[in-house]
C-alpha cells in the first residue's frame, strides 16, 4: 500500500502532495511501481494534530481519489469521518482505512452498503495526546483483544468478514517497546484469521530507536521493519517508498516461502 497523504501537514510528506495534478501523478506512479493499494489521507494523524472539518478533508481527497480509481488504480482512502468514506466509495475507492477503527458510529454501515474492504487499526488515545504516556499491560493480547472485537462489531453491521484487515497502529498511542513488542509477535494478530497490515514507515520509533536520523535517510530503515514483518506474518505493508518497500516484502516473502517448503523435504 502506498502512502499518499494530500495534507499540508503530515509528519513527513506535508504539503508534498497538496496539489492535486501532483498528487494524482504521485498515485499513479506507485501503482505503477507495483502499490496494489494507494492509500489517499486528507488528514494527518500525527502526534499533536489537530481535526479537519469534513468538507475540508472532502475537497482535498475526492478529485484525487475520483482520478486514480478512474486510471484504474485500486484505492482507499485514509479517513475516520464516515461522510467522506462514502463520498471516497462512491467516488471510486475500494477500500476504507480506518484509523479509529469505527470510532464513527456510521462507517460500519458505509462500509457494508457499498461492499467496501475495511482496515481496523489500534489507537490508544487520539492523535493530539496518544504519545503523552502510553500504558499497557501486556500490549500484543491488548491489541489483537481490541481488533478482533472490532471486526465482530464490524461483521455485526454486514461488513464482508473477508475484507476486513487488521493493524496493530504502529506510534499511534505506543513507546518504542510497545512497537517492537508488537512486530516481534505478529502471529498473534496473524492467528486470528484476518490478513494484517504493518504501517511503520518514516515513524518515529526509527530515532527512538537510534537517535535522530533524518526523514530521507528513513526508507531503507523502515523496509528492514517491513521485511521482518513480512516473515512474521504480516500480509500488507504501508510504505512511501513503493519501489524499496516492494523489493524488500519480495525477498523476505521468497525466504519465507523457500523455508516453508524446506520443511518438507
Ligand atoms: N499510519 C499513518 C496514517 N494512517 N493507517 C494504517 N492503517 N496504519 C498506519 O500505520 C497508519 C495509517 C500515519 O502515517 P502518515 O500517513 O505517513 O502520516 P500522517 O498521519 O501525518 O498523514
Amino acid at each position: 500500500m502506498g502512502v499518499l497523504n494530500v495534507t499540508p501537514d503530515s509528519f513527513s510528506d506535508g504539503g508534498l502532495h497538496r496539489d492535486g495534478e501532483g498528487a494524482i501523478a504521485h498515485g499513479l506512479a506507485m501503482a505503477a511501481a507495483g502499490a496494489a493499494l494507494v492509500d489517499v489521507g486528507g488528514e494527518s494523524t500525527r502526534p499533536g494534530a489537530g481535526a479537519v472539518p469534513e468538507p475540508e478533508e472532502a475537497d482535498r481527497v475526492l478529485p484525487v481519489v475520483r482520478a486514480l480509481a478512474e486510471a484504474g488504480v485500486v484505492v482507499s482512502v485514509d479517513t475516520a469521518k464516515a461522510g467522506v468514506a462514502a463520498a471516497a466509495l462512491e467516488a471510486g475507492a475500494a477500500v476504507v482505512n480506518d484509523v479509529t477503527s469505527l470510532g464513527d458510529p456510521e462507517m460500519a454501515g458505509v462500509v457494508a452498503e457499498h461492499g467496501a474492504g475495511l482496515v481496523l487499526m489500534h489507537m490508544q488515545g487520539d492523535p493530539r495526546t496518544m504519545q503523552d504516556d502510553p500504558r499497557y499491560g501486556d500490549v500484543v493480547a491488548e491489541v489483537t483483544r481490541f481488533l478482533v472485537d472490532r471486526a465482530a462489531a464490524a461483521r455485526e453491521a454486514g461488513v464482508d468478514p473477508r475484507g476486513i484487515c487488521i493493524d496493530p497502529g504502529i506510534g499511534f498511542g505506543k513507546n518504542l517497546e510497545h512497537n517492537l513488542a508488537l512486530l516481534a509477535n505478529l502471529g498473534a494478530l496473524a492467528e486470528t484469521g484476518f490478513p494484517v497490515m504493518i504501517g511503520a514507515s518514516r515513524k518515529s520509533w526509527i530515532p527512538a530507536l537510534l537517535g535522530e536520523v533524518p526523514m530521507v535517510e528513513r526508507d531503507p530503515l523502515s523496509a528492514v521493519a517491513h521485511a521482518l514483518a513480512v516473515a512474521g506474518g504480516a500480509s500488507v505493508i504501508r510504505v512511501h517508498d513503493v519501489v524499496m518497500g516492494l523489493r524488500s516484502a519480495r525477498i523476505a516473502d521468497a525466504i519465507v516461502r523457500a523455508s516453508a517448503k524446506g520443511r518438507h523435504r
